[in-house]
Order: structure tokens, then sequence, then C-alpha cells
């Protein structure tokens, strides 16, 4: 007689636990940035000097020949300084400002000057020949 004796062969089971990733990784705290305020005194100046060597005076022919015009039409000055305006043509002319800061009449001859006291640019016309025809400015720094 052959005794047959079987096994019963155990089969293990394996229980993978699964990997959970759920947990809520820490989030990281920002580190606060510090910015550098700006250093104001090494910033360059744009403007420091727009123009050191305006003259004190400036000299303008109005309407010459028969021009009807200023020349030169745009003159720079430094503030507290004159110009003069010099008829030189054989027609009528005025110098008078844009703003009515000043005004010398209609003339066919002779000189007009102002005083430039502030900084700015200061337009004008001949009135007899209009503002969009005959006009100069006067840049005073
Ligand atoms: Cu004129």
């Amino acid at each position: 007689m052959k005794t047959a004796l079987r096994l019963a062969g155990l089969a293990a089971a394996f229980v993978m636990a699964a990997c959970d990733d759920s947990t809520p990784a820490p989030t990281p705290t920002p580190t606060p940035t510090s910015v550098p305020a700006a250093d104001m005194a090494t910033m360059p100046n744009p403007n420091p000097n727009p123009n050191p060597t305006s003259p004190m005076t400036a000299a303008v022919t109005v309407g010459p020949g028969t021009a009807l015009a200023f020349a030169p039409q745009n003159v720079d000055i430094a503030a507290g300084g004159t110009v003069t305006w010099t008829w030189g043509g054989t027609l009528a002319h005025s110098v008078t400002s844009d703003t009515g800061l000043f005004d010398s009449g209609v003339k066919m001859t002779g000189t007009f000057s102002f005083r430039f006291v502030t900084a700015g640019t200061y337009n004008y016309f001949c009135t007899v020949h209009g503002r969009n025809i005959m006009f100069g400015s006067v840049i005073v720094h």
C-alpha cells in the first residue's frame, strides 16, 4: 500500500500595502525677500544743468526787410535776462505776448525790450500779421 501524502501547498498571500501619498506635503513658507530701497543719492540727475551758458541778453530783428518773421524766431536767455527787439524792415509789426505779459504795440521803427524774470517758454506774435504767420518764442532758463 502506498500512502500518498498530499501536501497542500500553502499559498502565502502577500498583502502589499498600497503606497499612500495622500498625506499633504508641508507647504513651504515663502521666505520674504527684502527689497532694497532705491538709493536716491546714486541716481543720476536727468537734467543737472540744461543750459549753463544761457546769455543774459538776446537780440531779435522784427520783420527784416519785408519778411513776416522774427529773426531769430526762438531765443534762449538766462532768467533775469533781457530780450531786445529791433524793427528792421519796412512794414508795421508788433511784439505781443500770447499771454499778455508784454506788448510793444504796433511800430515801424525803433526797439522794444523786456526782462524775463522766471524760467519758462514765452510765446509771442505780431498782431498785424497774426499768430499763425508771424510768431516767436523766448526760452528762459
Ligand atoms: Cu508783423
